[in-house]
């Protein structure tokens, strides 16, 4: 394989609702659109999920931009390769910039897939023909507005509730959502909100049979959080300090979290991730696919990445109508009765909608082989 071309775009979509963590409040997001056309003109499609600010980790879409205009797409162009794992050593250089990498290996996978005639799910290695599918639900000031956001979310069948807390709407807005719903799947994210100051608060939520906690503590800690876990009953599960299979084997290994949340984006692509989920699956660790708020095309991938068979638990993986009046795919991808199907045709088994993603497109740069 060769790639010939690759055009980057910056496409903008309004939300339905804005989303609120610890750290940010949104309107509306842009995300990369990748796509890659090989020297015999078969086509893959990817999606840099970057936040625009660096609140969540350190990357923006502004150094998504520059690392696969300026770096990644130059480093790869023209250039031949057979399993994706050729394709990530042209960067293998490049450090970090994870969010950038994931876009474009995402489109290589999508091509490879494509190539072979094989769905992205069965690609990797999936098992599920379907995924349940959970929600994440921003912070809200009214305890009242967040129990009715619950409730929808649960009367549309979705499988399991993720709050994100922080300083101020935490022990007690978790302790009222319980009492509303005694028996539902329920975790928190507190997106690295917390120090060691506050372990008697944290502690207070094992009173609640959470399925876990994500992130309390600082973005690159994996110690602090050993001395936590050792600390919880309830399980801590590490996010934002996670970005490679190196990471997850520390951590494990430190019993610094008894979960994962592996995101894509985070971990640099879908090998990388894959390669967490093989750790975690031979240790007995339950992992989830979590999200970046992801357009169609980055959402196909996530329910890809969730039929593999250590997935246990449901993801941040929902029908993208939680988040988007239109999406970039057809067909659009939709949970049903708390449950994504994963698809059967070829690839990503959801086709981008060009002309969707052009009216959307706020900026756009084409790379090619050959041209300086
Ligand atoms: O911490 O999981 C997170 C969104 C942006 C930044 C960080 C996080 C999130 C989510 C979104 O929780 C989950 C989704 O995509 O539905
Ligand atoms: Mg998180």
């Amino acid at each position: 394989m060769r790639l010939r071309r690759i055009d980057l775009k910056l496409v903008r979509l309004p939300l339905v609702r804005p989303f609120r963590t610890s750290s940010s409040v949104k309107d509306h997001l842009a995300h990369i659109v990748v796509r890659v056309e090989s020297d015999d003109g078969l086509v893959g499609w990817g999606e840099c999920a970057s936040p625009s600010d660096p609140y969540y980790c350190p990357e923006t879409t502004e150094t998504c931009w520059h690392l696969l205009r300026d770096f990644l797409g130059p480093l790869v162009l023209g250039r031949e390769w057979e399993a994706i794992d050729d394709l990530t050593a042209f960067y293998r250089l490049v450090k970090g910039n994870n969010f950038a990498k994931a876009g474009l290996e995402m489109a290589c996978c999508d091509l490879l897939a494509r190539a072979e005639g094989v769905p992205l799910a069965a690609f990797l290695g999936g098992v599920r023909p379907r995924i349940a599918s959970g929600v994440s639900l921003g912070i809200e000031d009214d305890t009242a507005a967040l129990l009715d956001t619950i409730e929808r979310h649960l009367s549309s069948g979705y499988k399991r509730i993720k709050l994100k807390i922080g300083p101020g709407r935490d022990v007690e807005v978790v302790r009222e959502v319980r009492r509303a719903y005694p028996d539902i799947l329920l975790q928190v994210d507190a997106n690295s909100a917390y120090t060691l100051n506050d372990i008697d608060l944290l502690r207070a939520l094992d009173e609640f049979d959470l399925l876990l906690i994500e992130q309390p503590l600082a973005h690159d800690d994996i110690i602090d959080h050993a001395r936590l876990q050792a600390a919880l009953r309830t399980p801590v599960c590490l996010d934002e300090s996670i970005h490679s299979e190196a990471d997850a084997r520390k951590a494990l290994e430190l019993d610094a979290c008894r979960v994962i949340n592996i995101k894509v984006s985070r971990v640099g692509g879908l090998m990388e991730a894959r390669r967490i989920h093989d750790l975690c699956f031979t240790r007995g660790v339950p992992v989830w696919c979590g999200g970046m708020h992801e357009f169609g095309i980055g959402r196909a991938a996530n329910v890809a990445v969730c039929s593999l068979p250590g997935f246990v638990f449901p993801g941040d993986v929902s029908g993208s109508d939680k988040y988007y009046l239109q999406d970039l795919v057809d067909p659009p991808v939709l949970a049903h009765d708390g449950y994504v199907t994963v698809p059967t045709g070829p690839g990503l088994g959801h086709e981008p909608i060009e002309d969707r993603i052009v009216s959307n497109t706020r900026r756009e740069v084409t790379l090619e082989a050959g041209v300086a």
